[in-house]
């Protein structure tokens, strides 16, 4: 009798053990952090990086007056970070050549960060939701309170163009051209007027810059990978961070470098800039809270 009590208590323990776990794991659909490991088998020649075969495309678009005109651009093949470069990554980087950002060494070191205004804030410009925080840098993207900790398979942000050249070169790769970004982020899709706000990817819902609904799962930014792949297999071309690639913008003062892909700050009431086509200046010695990159590799292509 009392070995049946026991058994019998036994199992009750183990009914309610499933079902918290169940009842939790369930209500838990919105967490802070998660990883999104890639399922993807690694069978690359250079891990991390797809190939992305050469071609022909029609580079540019007609929705803000920067993208075009539209134009006949030819790549050739080359290898691709699957993912934006992580906060892992290059911890890595920095522990085996002691490199210091940009924004670590600045006369006024710090990096600018994405601040949601109040109701009742200016919103005609842009400065409404930036700021330039003193001791904002990669290992505290939203300033000296905050910390990577944990983050380890987070984009790496608040980074210069030269901080992303060097970490590049370190890997013995390139930053890609806007034309093999453009061509990567398009994975062979035609051109389209049609501009809906993409549902595999980190953008913004909601009201910019006042109400963040996340429907999407992330009200910030999130890890690499949690969003489904494009056609060769890219994560997050498509916002999470936008993108530095190696073209300076013409014309602009100070220089700066062509930006690709939007962020999770792109919304449809604000910035169509999720799209492959869209395009942006960014100073290059000032890092931001919702810019990160990835790097190519030109080399022949897979075995
Ligand atoms: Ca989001
Ligand atoms: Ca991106």
């Amino acid at each position: 009798m009392a070995t049946r009590t026991i058994i019998l208590a036994a199992a009750a323990v183990l009914l309610l053990g499933v079902t918290l776990y169940f009842v939790l794991d369930a209500g838990d659909t919105v967490p802070a952090i998660r990883a999104c490991p890639l399922q993807i088998e690694e069978r690359s020649q250079h891990p991390g990086m797809v190939w992305i075969p050469g071609g022909t495309f029609e580079m540019g678009g007609d929705v803000y007056p920067e993208e075009g005109p539209r134009r006949t651009v030819s790549v050739d093949g080359f290898w691709m970070d699957r993912t934006e470069v992580t906060n892992a990554d290059f911890a890595t980087f920095v522990k085996e050549t002691n490199y210091v950002t940009v924004a670590e060494r600045a006369s006024n070191p710090g990096a600018a960060v994405f601040v949601m205004p109040s109701g009742d804030a200016d919103l005609s410009t842009a400065a409404a939701w930036w700021r330039y925080v003193k001791g904002a840098n990669w290992k505290h993207p939203g300033g000296p309170d905050t910390s990577i900790e944990g983050r380890d398979h987070f984009p790496v942000t608040a980074l210069a163009y030269e901080d992303v050249a060097a970490y590049a070169k370190w890997k013995g790769r390139a930053l890609p051209t806007e034309a093999q970004w453009e061509w990567a982020a398009r994975a062979g899709a035609p051109y389209t007027d049609d501009n809906p706000q993409p549902k595999d990817a980190n953008t913004w819902q909601g009201v910019f810059p006042l109400i963040n609904t996340s429907d999407d799962g992330f009200a910030g930014i999130a890890p690499v990978g949690c969003f489904k792949p494009n056609a060769y297999g890219l994560n997050d071309m498509i916002g999470n961070v936008w993108e530095w690639t190696v073209d300076t913008y013409a014309g602009h003062t100070p220089k700066a470098h062509v930006i690709k892909g939007g962020s999770y700050l792109c919304a449809a009431n604000y910035c169509l800039r999720y799209r492959p086509q869209a395009r942006q200046p960014q100073e290059a010695d000032l890092g931001t809270s919702h810019l990160g990159f990835r790097t190519v590799l030109n080399a022949p292509g897979p075995n």
